[in-house]
């Protein structure tokens, strides 16, 4: 649906509340008068209105995106939402980082959910994608992984805030991520990429790597605790699944097990190998696996011969893995072969039954050019394959590709668009679903060499906007990304909604709800102080601008848990608690509770404030802790 034919309810809709919002924020001293606008800005705004295309990349000041991008932030370890198309940063959400304007990883809400990992102050996340319904996106959960510390996050979307981090067992580096698409996602799936001995414990021969094994790992998407694992041969890359609810599909690159890179690039061939869901199930049901490690996560053996996978080869040391929105294909790209593999999904069954040959699952093998990573598509049948090499998208359709494997002379190239430089992950709007809708492709651009000004030997990434509801694609924005976003996501706004207050029951705080039952307080009520043996626990609420305990009493060497509630009703009025001189800083949301926890180790006084600005006597916002020695 365009724009145009949509605003006549919705975007009327959210401008009347936005316009009420505004007036809120007006009231209570915080919000910059908006200059009235001129008659010479509505018609100059008019102009640019009536020379714009249907597919606009230009989103005026005041006018919303029409999608919400989940952007992978890579090496900082945290997740971005970016507005498409107008390629504005919204929001950062952290999950395997530590983050000084939120507290993540400092406050005792996100240290639980941390948990295991609690103690990592890094990660690398590369995957993130969306928990969907009968292979649509379902706006409940992004997932993500983390390759640094071999873990999976979850990001709840009515909040957008990460709710759960599991730690894999048995598995090293979490690479390749995506869900079960149908009839819902049940299950998250994702790679462990690097190989390692079972038992790791040390005692086993680090030696010898016939022992090593890569795992592929399947996790309950609710629950967020391992369902089940699958021991397979070679180095698990990227991931992919059906749009049946049967099959699963990962690159495998290293089938020779190399330690090294001259091994690892020996054969000629890899392989894409396949999991039979309801197979992997019944075995676990049947009690067909095995435990490794001192944990109790079924472990299926799914290396060659297996009844639960299939291992099709295909050029060596792909690396993409990208299912078709029409249900129909894998298509596993080639990276060091200048072709991609298209897997006929349908075939599947066959090949299950060994009543043909993994090899005749393949439909297609166009060649494309140099370095194909990965692919997406639109609508009419067209796929878009980024050329690392190269530094271009490939547009390619389909079906001619098919016809052109069975003999046919057609040219299934439709076009190849220059990029800025050297492409990974590409993704469409929609893409990966049944809603893809061809309008909108976002090449993630590893390298941006000339095309901001210079910021050091550091540059950033590009990632570069392009209009494909046309012909031929046409390069329409490039946007700067700080840390590698390897993989992304693009989520129409009305598969979203997020709140816009915490709830008061929320599960996020509600362990810091529990204490303070105990402990009988009323949070949303009283400002009192728990003394608890060596452990004092102050609980206080705040309301724009004042907390509501200006000063407490402790003794040098408590450990002081303070827990803020934020009782301001107002949209946006977001408050902060800072202990200045102990490393203690958190955001409490309107409405939300959030406590954090430190040693009280230096006498004296110590002024706390509010540092997220909330009012005009923001600055007046404080309070003394007085330690007395
Ligand atoms: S990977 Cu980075 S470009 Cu981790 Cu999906 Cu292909
Ligand atoms: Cu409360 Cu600033």
């Amino acid at each position: 649906m365009s724009k145009e034919t949509e605003s006549s309810n919705n975007v009327t809709l959210e401008n009347e509340e936005r316009r009420k919002f505004f007036g809120k924020t007006a009231l209570i001293g915080a919000g910059a008068v908006a200059a009235p606008m001129t008659a010479t800005m509505f018609a100059t705004m008019a102009k640019a209105n009536a020379a714009e295309a249907a597919n606009s990349p230009v989103v005026h000041p005041g006018d919303l995106d029409e999608y919400y991008g989940f952007w992978s932030g890579g090496q900082s370890g945290e997740v971005r939402i970016i507005g498409v198309p107008s390629m504005r940063e919204l929001m950062r959400i952290p999950v395997f980082n530590t983050d000084s304007a939120t507290g993540w990883g400092l406050t005792d809400e996100s240290k639980r959910i941390r948990g295991e990992g609690d103690h990592y102050l890094n990660g690398d996340s590369h995957h993130p994608h969306m928990s969907m319904q009968d292979g649509r996106y379902d706006g409940k959960y992004v997932f993500i992984n983390d390759k640094a510390n071999t873990r999976v996050a979850r990001i709840r979307c009515d909040i957008m805030k990460c709710d759960k981090i599991l730690t894999v067992p048995n598995a090293h580096a979490i690479h390749g991520l995506r869900v079960q698409k149908a009839p819902y996602t049940k299950y998250v799936i994702c790679n462990g990429e690097f190989e390692i001995p079972m038992n790791n414990d040390g005692k086993a021969s680090l030696h010898d790597v016939s022992t090593y094994r890569s795992l592929y790992n399947v996790i309950n998407a609710e629950t967020m605790e391992m369902a089940f694992q699958v021991m397979v041969d070679g180095n698990l890359d990227n991931t992919d699944a059906d749009f049946d609810g049967k099959y699963f599909a990962s690159t495998c690159y290293n089938s020779e097990m190399g330690m090294n890179l001259g091994d690892m690039i020996s054969s000629e061939r890899d392989h894409v190998v396949v999991f039979n869901l309801a197979r992997c199930e019944a075995a676990v049901k049947a009690g067909k696996f095995k435990t490794y490690n001192g944990n109790n996560v079924p472990v299926l053996d799914g290396r060659k011969g297996s009844d639960l996978t299939r291992y099709i080869p295909v050029p060596k040391s792909p690396h993409g893995m990208n299912t078709s929105p029409d249900g129909k294909y894998f298509v596993a790209n080639g990276k060091l072969s200048p072709t991609v593999s298209v897997i006929s999904i349908e075939k599947l069954d066959d090949l299950f039954a060994d009543k043909i040959k993994p090899r005749d699952t393949i439909v297609a093998e166009p060649e494309l050019g140099l370095g194909p990573l990965h692919t997406a598509f639109d609508n009419r049948g067209n796929a878009y394959t980024t050329l690392f090499l190269d530094s271009q998208i490939a547009k390619w359709n389909v079906q001619d590709a098919i016809d052109a494997h069975n003999g046919k002379k057609v040219n299934y190239l439709r076009q190849k668009l220059d990029v800025h430089y050297q492409p990974g992950h590409n993704h469409t709007s929609q893409g990966e679903t049944r809603d893809t809708d061809g309008k909108w492709l976002v090449s993630l651009c590893k390298f941006s060499k000339d095309r901001y000004l210079p910021v050091g030997p550091l540059r950033p990434e590009n990632d570069q906007l392009i209009d494909i509801s046309g012909d031929e694609m046409k390069l329409v924005h490039d946007g700067p990304a700080f840390a590698e976003p390897h993989d992304c996501i693009i989520v129409h706004r009305s598969k979203l909604k997020p709140l816009k207050l915490w709830p008061r029951n929320d599960p996020f705080f509600a362990e810091t709800i529990a204490q303070a039952k105990r402990d009988g307080v009323d949070v949303y009520t009283q400002n009192k102080i728990i003394r608890d043996g060596k452990k004092v626990r102050v609980y206080m609420t705040s309301i724009a601008p004042t907390f509501g305990m200006t000063e407490f009493n402790v003794k040098l060497g408590d450990e002081v848990t303070v827990i803020v509630t934020n009782l301001d009703q107002v949209e946006d009025v977001t408050h902060g608690f800072c202990m200045t001189n102990h490393g203690v800083q958190m955001e409490i949301g309107p409405q939300a509770t959030a406590s954090i926890t430190f040693k009280a180790n230096q006498p004296g006084v110590h002024w706390y404030y509010c540092n997220w600005f909330c009012h005009a006597l923001h600055m007046e916002m404080r309070g003394r802790m007085l330690v007395e020695a």
